[in-house]
């Protein structure tokens, strides 16, 4: 790398060559820029939000627009849990992880529950003042209706139904994009709720079947928080 000393700050980057590699952990750009005369070359890492860390090199490979510089990139992981409480003996621990900005996992262990499918959701607010009946609607930043996990049109807090075995445990292990960690559609401070009966996934014909999947009532809740 040509080095170059400068005695006020560098301009803003006039120019942006390219964008060598687009994967995941590895960004590597080059700019140009002009600076009173010099020749400088700037990184911009505006772009990195998301991200946990950016480290950057200068590689030795040299082009026609200069030196090529890589960022590498290292995802972040969020962690979270809500552990559910409830008047109907139903107890239980959700986790929930994310890297980086890739799908979130949610992962649970619910006892107590009547055998058979139970909806499982993420409700708007992480408010129990009311017990379960004050964590509002299902999250559903998008405005969509009430869906199966795998549709287009659903909330973003559908997830569908856990299935508790005859003895009224379950255990399970979900991935979804639509419930993320950070960011504006963030699920923290929000609620997880298991419902008394099958969320039919917008297909039952019921009046409730675009709004709640038609699950019955809230048999447990958890506010959903921050995990180190
Ligand atoms: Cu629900
Ligand atoms: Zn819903």
């Amino acid at each position: 790398m040509s080095s170059c000393l400068c005695s006020t700050p560098p301009v803003p980057p006039s120019r942006f060559y390219w964008i060598l590699d687009c994967s995941f952990n590895l960004l590597c750009i080059s700019l140009l820029v002009r600076v009173q005369g010099c020749t400088e070359k700037i990184i911009f890492i505006s772009f990195l939000s998301n991200r946990d860390s950016a480290s950057v090199s200068l590689s030795d490979n040299e082009s026609e627009f200069g030196p090529i510089y890589c960022l590498k990139i290292t995802s972040k992981m969020v962690k979270a849990v809500a552990v559910l409480s409830s008047s109907e003996g139903v107890a239980g621990t959700i986790y929930f992880n994310q890297e980086g900005d890739g799908p979130t996992t949610v992962t649970g262990n619910i006892s107590g529950l009547k055998p058979g499918l139970h909806g499982f959701h993420v409700h708007a607010l992480g408010d129990t003042t009311n017990g379960c009946m004050s964590t509002g609607p299902h999250f559903n930043p998008a405005g969509k209706e009430h869906g199966a996990p795998e549709d287009e049109n659903r909330h973003a807090g559908d997830l569908g139904n856990v299935n508790a075995g005859a003895d009224g445990t379950v255990s399970f292990s979900v991935t979804d994009k639509q419930i993320p960690l950070t960011g504006p559609n963030s699920i923290i401070g929000r609620a997880v709720v298991v419902h008394a009966d099958p969320d039919d996934l917008g297909k039952g014909g019921h009046e409730l079947s675009k709004t709640t999947g038609n699950a019955g009532g809230r048999v447990a809740c958890g506010i959903i928080g921050l995990q180190g």
